[in-house]
């Protein structure tokens, strides 16, 4: 790999925080426990049955408590703080693990476990607890809450930030995300038409796998800590 790289663009999925024991979506235990995550994560659902979603993000924020950072978020988190370049971290996750790791220079483009959306005034919110009681919007007082998640069918957040920060990229990295799910699975492609080196970092080649310069395979607590090293020289 070249080293003179400027700036650079991470892609990050749900493979980053599998070691820190938050299940991945398309694995063998994948989310949703028996549905498929493209049958569920829709604003559809949601309407269909309130409560269910509710709980289910409700049982996956609690969650976030018992789990932590690793390797792979502290080491994104070292080249956050020490890259003198443009550096933008796009994840797809909604958990927090990248800035409890302490990256700064980063985005949820999926949403946040917690974070909470009114359905009313569309307002942002920040949520610790639960939601299943539905409780009124902190801005608006007047609708209730959704998990600020992206369903299917949704538009991801901040398209334009990073859409700019990939014309700008010599450098995309994708670590632990399948590929399978679009806009996120197309950006390897925009970042190569203009020009930038591409990077997969992931257990198992991705769907897109054949568009990037150079793949990794193995698990991001190990391949992520050595990339970085090798950036920072
Ligand atoms: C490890 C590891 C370890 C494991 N170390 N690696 C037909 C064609 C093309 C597109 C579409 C289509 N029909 C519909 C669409 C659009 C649709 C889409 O992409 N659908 C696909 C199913 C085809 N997309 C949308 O609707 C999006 N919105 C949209 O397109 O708006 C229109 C628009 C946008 C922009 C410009 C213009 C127009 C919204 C998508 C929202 C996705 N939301 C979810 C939320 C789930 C809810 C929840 O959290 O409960 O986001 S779905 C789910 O998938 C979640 C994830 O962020 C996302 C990606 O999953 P990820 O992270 O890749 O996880 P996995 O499990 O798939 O992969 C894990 C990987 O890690 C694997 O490869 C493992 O090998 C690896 N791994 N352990 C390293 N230790």
């Amino acid at each position: 790999m070249k080293q003179d790289f400027e700036n650079i663009v991470i892609l990050t999925g749900a493979g980053i925080s599998a070691e820190s024991g938050l299940a991945t979506f398309r694995g063998a235990e994948g989310l949703w426990e028996g549905h498929r995550v493209e049958d569920v994560a829709t604003p559809g659902a949601f309407v269909a049955d309130p409560h269910l979603v509710q709980r289910f993000y409700d049982a996956r924020r609690a969650a976030l408590s018992t789990v932590e950072p690793n390797a792979a978020h502290d080491a994104l988190a070292r080249l956050d703080a020490e890259w003198r370049g443009e550096l933008l971290i796009v994840t797809q996750n909604v958990d927090d693990l990248h800035e409890r790791a302490g990256a700064k220079r980063m985005l949820h483009m999926h949403g946040e476990l917690r974070s909470a959306l009114c359905l009313g005034c569309g307002e942002r919110s920040r949520v610790e607890g639960d939601l299943i009681e539905f409780p009124p919007c902190p801005e608006c007082a007047q609708q209730m809450l959704r998990p600020d998640i992206v369903w299917f069918g949704e538009l991801p957040y901040e398209m334009e930030r990073i859409e700019q920060a990939l014309m700008r990229a010599d450098l995309f990295v994708s670590i632990g995300t399948s590929g399978a799910v679009y806009p996120a699975a197309g950006f390897v492609q925009s970042a190569k038409y203009r020009g930038a080196y591409c990077v997969e970092l992931n257990l198992d080649p991705s769907q897109g796998s054949i568009f990037f310069d150079e793949s990794r395979m193995g698990p991001a607590s190990e391949l992520v800590p050595a990339f970085v090293d090798e950036l920072l020289g």
